[in-house]
């Protein structure tokens, strides 16, 4: 069995509005926004993964790292993919704790990351018209206390991503 797999945080529906919100606030997006369910931030992708799950599973369980907040107060554009994105303008250090955590436990297991400087962003749509770069009317404020495992289905009809586990953000 092969699945398409990647880390990442869901914001829960106080937050979802809030994003929704900001997107409306950039009226010449034209884009194609995700259903509100598939709002994410990326903390890893994995890719196709092949086989039994455990040991994915038992690196995200390893992960020790503390609850945190961090405001998204900044639009971006990619152009190549036409994605508008919001960001954090400060990333937390949890925030990096918590990919660097993933990508080491996972290469050390054989998987090969991608290599790509993070960049913590949540896309808000596709397919856009470059936006003026500046920040939301009303910085989102969002409180992290779990990161989740998704599968990305995109041949079915949206939403394309479910959790299929999650752990708590906690120290020991
Ligand atoms: P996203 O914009 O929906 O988070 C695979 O490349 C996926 O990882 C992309 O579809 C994108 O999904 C996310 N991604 C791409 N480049 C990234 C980067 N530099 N940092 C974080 N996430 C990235």
């Amino acid at each position: 069995m092969s699945r398409r797999l990647f880390f990442g945080l869901k914001p829960d529906e106080k937050v979802r509005n809030a994003l929704d919100r900001a997107a409306r606030s950039q009226p010449d997006f034209k884009g194609r926004p995700p259903h509100p369910e598939d709002l994410h931030m990326t903390l890893l992708f994995l890719g196709q993964v092949e086989g039994r799950l455990d040991p994915v599973l038992e690196v995200a369980s390893r992960v020790q790292v503390p609850p945190f907040s961090m405001t998204l107060d900044r639009f971006g554009f990619w152009p190549r993919s036409g994605i508008l994105f919001l960001r954090p303008s400060v990333t937390p250090e949890p925030l990096f704790q918590l990919v660097r955590s993933l990508e080491k436990g996972l290469e050390a297991c054989g998987f090969i990351s991608d290599q790509q400087e993070y960049k913590p962003h949540v896309t808000l749509s596709r397919k856009s018209q470059p936006v003026a770069a500046e920040g939301p009317g009303k910085p989102v404020e969002w409180n992290l206390d779990r990161f989740c495992l998704y599968v990305s289905q995109p041949a079915q009809d949206p939403p394309y991503y479910r959790i299929i586990n999650h752990w708590p953000l906690a120290l020991p």
